[in-house]
Protein backbone atom coordinates (compact mmCIF):
# COMPACT_ATOMS: atom_id res chain seq x y z
CA UNK A 1 0.00 0.00 0.00
CA UNK A 2 1.24 3.40 -0.85
CA UNK A 3 2.46 5.67 2.51
CA UNK A 4 -0.06 7.64 3.57
CA UNK A 5 1.65 11.43 3.37
CA UNK A 6 -0.26 13.85 5.13
CA UNK A 7 1.04 17.72 5.18
CA UNK A 8 -0.83 19.22 8.43
CA UNK A 9 -1.29 22.41 10.00
CA UNK A 10 -2.47 23.78 13.37
CA UNK A 11 -3.60 26.97 12.48
CA UNK A 12 -3.00 29.16 16.16
CA UNK A 13 -5.28 32.39 16.52
CA UNK A 14 -4.24 35.20 18.35
CA UNK A 15 -7.05 37.04 20.19
CA UNK A 16 -10.20 37.81 18.90
CA UNK A 17 -11.97 41.12 20.63
CA UNK A 18 -15.72 40.89 21.50
CA UNK A 19 -16.93 43.37 19.14
CA UNK A 20 -14.54 42.14 16.34
CA UNK A 21 -17.31 41.18 13.28
CA UNK A 22 -17.23 37.52 11.98
CA UNK A 23 -16.42 38.93 8.64
CA UNK A 24 -13.29 39.73 10.05
CA UNK A 25 -12.13 36.85 11.80
CA UNK A 26 -12.70 35.04 8.90
CA UNK A 27 -10.35 37.12 6.98
CA UNK A 28 -8.03 35.95 9.13
CA UNK A 29 -8.98 32.45 8.92
CA UNK A 30 -8.51 32.58 4.80
CA UNK A 31 -4.90 34.27 5.60
CA UNK A 32 -4.15 31.11 7.00
CA UNK A 33 -5.40 28.97 4.53
CA UNK A 34 -3.82 31.06 1.84
CA UNK A 35 -0.34 30.40 3.63
CA UNK A 36 -1.33 26.71 3.79
CA UNK A 37 -1.59 26.77 0.09
CA UNK A 38 1.36 27.82 -0.40
CA UNK A 39 2.96 25.60 1.38
CA UNK A 40 0.88 22.75 -0.06
CA UNK A 41 -0.90 22.04 3.31
CA UNK A 42 -3.95 19.51 3.23
CA UNK A 43 -5.52 19.85 6.31
CA UNK A 44 -5.87 22.96 8.20
CA UNK A 45 -6.90 22.81 12.01
CA UNK A 46 -8.34 26.10 13.60
CA UNK A 47 -8.96 26.82 17.37
CA UNK A 48 -12.38 26.28 19.59
CA UNK A 49 -15.17 28.54 19.08
CA UNK A 50 -12.58 30.26 16.21
CA UNK A 51 -15.71 33.00 14.98
CA UNK A 52 -15.81 34.66 18.54
CA UNK A 53 -13.81 36.07 21.40
CA UNK A 54 -14.50 33.22 24.06
CA UNK A 55 -17.78 34.62 25.39
CA UNK A 56 -17.91 31.94 28.62
CA UNK A 57 -15.81 34.32 30.45
CA UNK A 58 -18.62 36.60 31.16
CA UNK A 59 -22.10 36.21 32.68
CA UNK A 60 -25.28 36.76 30.69
CA UNK A 61 -28.36 36.99 32.95
CA UNK A 62 -31.27 36.09 29.85
CA UNK A 63 -30.65 33.45 27.91
CA UNK A 64 -32.19 34.80 25.04
CA UNK A 65 -30.29 37.69 25.34
CA UNK A 66 -29.80 38.61 21.39
CA UNK A 67 -25.99 39.02 22.61
CA UNK A 68 -25.40 35.76 23.58
CA UNK A 69 -27.28 34.37 20.62
CA UNK A 70 -24.75 36.24 18.29
CA UNK A 71 -21.95 34.17 19.39
CA UNK A 72 -23.91 31.27 18.11
CA UNK A 73 -24.10 29.82 14.59
CA UNK A 74 -27.74 28.53 13.39
CA UNK A 75 -26.33 27.28 10.24
CA UNK A 76 -22.81 25.57 8.71
CA UNK A 77 -21.95 27.22 6.64
CA UNK A 78 -22.93 30.25 7.94
CA UNK A 79 -23.15 33.66 5.90
CA UNK A 80 -20.14 35.21 7.24
CA UNK A 81 -18.10 31.67 6.73
CA UNK A 82 -19.37 30.59 2.98
CA UNK A 83 -16.47 32.82 2.25
CA UNK A 84 -14.42 30.51 4.12
CA UNK A 85 -15.75 26.98 2.76
CA UNK A 86 -15.83 28.38 -0.98
CA UNK A 87 -11.75 29.64 -0.62
CA UNK A 88 -10.92 26.14 0.92
CA UNK A 89 -12.92 24.12 -1.87
CA UNK A 90 -11.15 26.58 -4.75
CA UNK A 91 -7.48 26.09 -2.84
CA UNK A 92 -8.63 22.28 -1.99
CA UNK A 93 -7.92 22.67 1.30
CA UNK A 94 -9.87 20.74 3.86
CA UNK A 95 -10.01 22.14 7.92
CA UNK A 96 -11.77 21.76 11.06
CA UNK A 97 -13.51 24.86 12.59
CA UNK A 98 -14.44 25.40 16.19
CA UNK A 99 -17.89 27.18 16.49
CA UNK A 100 -20.59 27.98 18.78
CA UNK A 101 -23.94 26.11 17.58
CA UNK A 102 -27.51 26.72 17.83
CA UNK A 103 -29.42 24.38 16.80
CA UNK A 104 -33.19 24.83 15.34
CA UNK A 105 -34.60 23.53 18.55
CA UNK A 106 -32.96 25.79 20.01
CA UNK A 107 -30.13 23.51 21.82
CA UNK A 108 -26.83 24.68 22.17
CA UNK A 109 -23.29 23.33 21.46
CA UNK A 110 -19.69 24.10 21.27
CA UNK A 111 -19.11 22.17 18.24
CA UNK A 112 -16.05 21.34 15.49
CA UNK A 113 -16.74 20.51 11.83
CA UNK A 114 -14.61 18.66 9.59
CA UNK A 115 -14.26 19.70 5.91
CA UNK A 116 -12.65 17.82 3.19
CA UNK A 117 -10.79 19.41 0.26
CA UNK A 118 -14.02 19.31 -1.79
CA UNK A 119 -15.70 21.95 0.44
CA UNK A 120 -18.32 18.95 2.07
CA UNK A 121 -19.03 18.54 5.76
CA UNK A 122 -17.59 15.14 6.12
CA UNK A 123 -17.95 14.98 10.26
CA UNK A 124 -19.34 17.12 13.18
CA UNK A 125 -18.49 16.83 16.81
CA UNK A 126 -19.83 18.79 20.09
CA UNK A 127 -17.96 18.71 23.21
CA UNK A 128 -18.71 16.23 25.72
CA UNK A 129 -16.55 17.56 28.96
CA UNK A 130 -18.02 21.18 29.42
CA UNK A 131 -15.71 22.62 32.25
CA UNK A 132 -16.54 25.38 34.79
CA UNK A 133 -19.19 26.00 36.10
CA UNK A 134 -23.47 27.07 35.82
CA UNK A 135 -24.21 30.04 37.58
CA UNK A 136 -22.67 33.61 38.08
CA UNK A 137 -19.53 33.14 40.17
CA UNK A 138 -18.67 37.06 40.89
CA UNK A 139 -15.59 35.92 43.25
CA UNK A 140 -13.60 34.98 39.65
CA UNK A 141 -11.61 37.65 37.97
CA UNK A 142 -13.42 36.19 35.07
CA UNK A 143 -16.45 33.31 34.60
CA UNK A 144 -16.07 30.15 32.63
CA UNK A 145 -19.54 29.33 32.25
CA UNK A 146 -19.14 26.32 29.33
CA UNK A 147 -21.78 24.94 31.69
CA UNK A 148 -24.51 27.39 31.26
CA UNK A 149 -24.03 28.16 27.55
CA UNK A 150 -23.68 24.79 26.39
CA UNK A 151 -25.01 21.38 26.44
CA UNK A 152 -23.08 18.33 26.19
CA UNK A 153 -22.36 16.42 23.21
CA UNK A 154 -23.04 12.64 23.57
CA UNK A 155 -20.69 10.72 21.73
CA UNK A 156 -17.30 10.34 20.15
CA UNK A 157 -17.50 9.72 17.18
CA UNK A 158 -14.86 9.01 14.04
CA UNK A 159 -14.81 9.38 10.31
CA UNK A 160 -12.63 8.08 7.07
CA UNK A 161 -11.63 10.84 5.74
CA UNK A 162 -8.16 12.05 4.25
CA UNK A 163 -6.80 8.88 4.05
CA UNK A 164 -7.19 8.36 7.57
CA UNK A 165 -9.75 7.64 10.18
CA UNK A 166 -10.15 11.21 11.82
CA UNK A 167 -11.53 12.06 15.21
CA UNK A 168 -12.17 15.34 16.85
CA UNK A 169 -12.25 16.16 20.84
CA UNK A 170 -12.60 20.14 22.20
CA UNK A 171 -10.75 21.70 24.58
CA UNK A 172 -11.33 20.24 28.60
CA UNK A 173 -11.91 17.04 26.61
CA UNK A 174 -7.84 17.02 25.99
CA UNK A 175 -7.82 16.05 29.77
CA UNK A 176 -9.60 13.18 29.73
CA UNK A 177 -8.10 9.72 29.15
CA UNK A 178 -11.25 8.37 27.90
CA UNK A 179 -11.23 10.97 25.02
CA UNK A 180 -8.71 9.34 23.24
CA UNK A 181 -9.64 6.09 24.13
CA UNK A 182 -12.56 6.59 22.66
CA UNK A 183 -11.97 7.86 19.64
CA UNK A 184 -8.97 5.40 18.92
CA UNK A 185 -11.73 2.38 19.98
CA UNK A 186 -13.08 4.25 16.45
CA UNK A 187 -9.97 3.58 14.56
CA UNK A 188 -8.90 7.36 14.82
CA UNK A 189 -5.18 7.73 13.94
CA UNK A 190 -5.17 11.57 13.62
CA UNK A 191 -7.29 13.51 16.34
CA UNK A 192 -7.83 17.18 15.38
CA UNK A 193 -8.70 19.24 19.26
CA UNK A 194 -9.11 22.80 18.93
CA UNK A 195 -8.66 24.93 22.88
CA UNK A 196 -9.02 28.25 24.40
CA UNK A 197 -7.21 27.60 27.77
CA UNK A 198 -6.94 30.81 30.12
CA UNK A 199 -3.69 30.27 32.00
CA UNK A 200 -5.39 31.37 35.16
CA UNK A 201 -7.39 27.96 36.85
CA UNK A 202 -9.52 30.22 39.71
CA UNK A 203 -10.01 27.12 42.11
CA UNK A 204 -6.75 26.59 42.20
CA UNK A 205 -3.84 29.09 41.34
CA UNK A 206 -1.12 26.64 41.95
CA UNK A 207 -1.85 25.22 38.69
CA UNK A 208 -1.13 28.37 36.10
CA UNK A 209 2.42 27.67 35.97
CA UNK A 210 1.64 24.69 34.94
CA UNK A 211 -0.58 25.61 32.04
CA UNK A 212 1.60 24.62 29.24
CA UNK A 213 2.96 21.58 30.96
CA UNK A 214 -0.50 20.16 31.82
CA UNK A 215 -1.35 20.88 28.18
CA UNK A 216 0.90 18.93 26.66
CA UNK A 217 1.18 16.48 28.84
CA UNK A 218 -2.54 14.98 28.32
CA UNK A 219 -2.29 15.40 24.13
CA UNK A 220 1.23 13.79 23.98
CA UNK A 221 -0.09 10.83 26.79
CA UNK A 222 -3.16 10.53 24.44
CA UNK A 223 -1.00 10.38 21.73
CA UNK A 224 1.39 7.23 22.42
CA UNK A 225 -1.17 5.98 24.61
CA UNK A 226 -3.45 5.20 21.46
CA UNK A 227 -0.69 5.00 18.51
CA UNK A 228 -1.95 8.90 17.22
CA UNK A 229 -1.19 12.21 16.09
CA UNK A 230 -2.61 15.27 18.31
CA UNK A 231 -3.12 18.26 16.65
CA UNK A 232 -3.49 20.96 19.38
CA UNK A 233 -4.79 24.54 18.24
CA UNK A 234 -5.36 27.38 20.46
CA UNK A 235 -6.76 30.64 20.14
CA UNK A 236 -4.27 32.02 22.40
CA UNK A 237 -2.82 35.95 23.62
CA UNK A 238 -4.14 38.24 25.91
CA UNK A 239 -8.14 38.00 24.57
CA UNK A 240 -10.02 40.92 26.48
CA UNK A 241 -7.84 40.34 29.43
CA UNK A 242 -7.88 37.59 29.78
CA UNK A 243 -4.14 35.48 29.49
CA UNK A 244 -4.70 31.96 27.61
CA UNK A 245 -2.31 29.73 26.61
CA UNK A 246 -0.99 29.59 23.17
CA UNK A 247 1.44 26.62 22.53
CA UNK A 248 -0.68 24.70 19.46
CA UNK A 249 1.75 21.64 18.77
CA UNK A 250 1.79 18.44 16.03
CA UNK A 251 2.18 15.65 18.57
CA UNK A 252 2.92 12.18 16.86
CA UNK A 253 1.77 8.04 18.09
CA UNK A 254 5.39 7.87 19.44
CA UNK A 255 4.20 10.89 21.98
CA UNK A 256 7.09 13.37 20.31
CA UNK A 257 6.01 17.23 19.66
CA UNK A 258 6.53 17.23 15.87
CA UNK A 259 6.11 21.06 15.27
CA UNK A 260 4.89 23.95 18.07
CA UNK A 261 4.01 27.63 18.18
CA UNK A 262 7.05 29.97 18.43
CA UNK A 263 4.12 33.07 19.09
CA UNK A 264 1.21 34.12 21.28
CA UNK A 265 -0.61 35.39 18.08
CA UNK A 266 -1.46 33.90 14.36
CA UNK A 267 0.50 31.10 13.26
CA UNK A 268 0.46 28.28 11.08
CA UNK A 269 2.16 25.24 12.31
CA UNK A 270 3.07 22.53 9.75
CA UNK A 271 4.06 18.74 9.93
CA UNK A 272 4.03 16.18 7.37
CA UNK A 273 2.80 12.97 9.00
CA UNK A 274 3.42 9.57 8.00
CA UNK A 275 0.34 8.20 8.48
CA UNK A 276 1.16 4.11 8.82
CA UNK A 277 3.55 5.04 11.79
CA UNK A 278 0.82 4.85 13.73
CA UNK A 279 0.84 0.74 13.16
CA UNK A 280 4.60 0.84 14.91
CA UNK A 281 2.21 1.27 18.14
CA UNK A 282 -1.65 0.19 17.54
CA UNK A 283 -0.05 -3.08 16.30
CA UNK A 284 2.47 -3.91 18.66
CA UNK A 285 2.39 -1.99 22.51
CA UNK A 286 -0.99 -0.81 22.05
CA UNK A 287 -2.89 -3.43 19.79
CA UNK A 288 -5.74 -3.09 21.81
CA UNK A 289 -7.71 -6.74 20.76
CA UNK A 290 -4.69 -8.25 21.95
CA UNK A 291 -3.63 -6.94 25.16
CA UNK A 292 -6.71 -4.51 26.50
CA UNK A 293 -8.71 -6.46 29.48
CA UNK A 294 -12.40 -4.39 28.97
CA UNK A 295 -13.65 -7.27 31.41
CA UNK A 296 -11.81 -5.52 34.08
CA UNK A 297 -12.39 -1.79 33.14
CA UNK A 298 -15.99 -1.93 34.74
CA UNK A 299 -15.56 1.18 36.95
CA UNK A 300 -14.81 3.66 34.05
CA UNK A 301 -18.18 2.92 32.57
CA UNK A 302 -20.23 1.92 35.39
CA UNK A 303 -19.32 4.71 38.03
CA UNK A 304 -19.18 8.66 37.74
CA UNK A 305 -17.39 9.37 40.64
CA UNK A 306 -14.76 7.54 42.86
CA UNK A 307 -16.20 4.79 45.00
CA UNK A 308 -13.83 4.77 48.06
CA UNK A 309 -12.64 1.10 49.70
CA UNK A 310 -14.82 0.38 53.24
CA UNK A 311 -12.87 1.74 56.80
CA UNK A 312 -11.15 -1.11 58.15
N1 LIG B 1 -10.90 25.50 28.71
C1 LIG B 1 -10.12 24.98 29.73
C2 LIG B 1 -9.39 23.67 29.38
O1 LIG B 1 -9.78 22.60 29.76
C3 LIG B 1 -9.60 25.09 31.98
C4 LIG B 1 -10.78 24.89 31.06
C5 LIG B 1 -9.09 26.36 32.13
C6 LIG B 1 -9.00 24.01 32.56
C7 LIG B 1 -7.98 26.55 32.95
C8 LIG B 1 -7.88 24.18 33.37
C9 LIG B 1 -7.37 25.46 33.56
O2 LIG B 1 -8.35 23.81 28.74
C10 LIG B 1 -11.89 24.94 27.99
N2 LIG B 1 -12.48 25.75 27.08
O3 LIG B 1 -12.25 23.78 28.15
Amino acid sequence: MAERNLRVAAAQMGPITKNEPKAAVVGRLITHLKLASEENVELVVFPELTLTTFFPRWFVEDEDDLELDSFYETSMPSAETEFLFSTAKDLGIGFCLGYAELTESGERYNTQVLVNGGGEIVGKYRKVHLPGHEEHEPWREFQHLERRYFKAGGSFPTWRAFESVVGMAICNDRRWSETYRSLALGGAELILIGYNTPIHYAPDPSQDRLASFHSRLVMQAGAYQNGCYVIGVAKGGIEEGVESLSDSCIIGPSGEILAEAKTDGDELIIADIDLDICKNYKQTLFDFARYRKPETYGAITNQTGAILPEEL
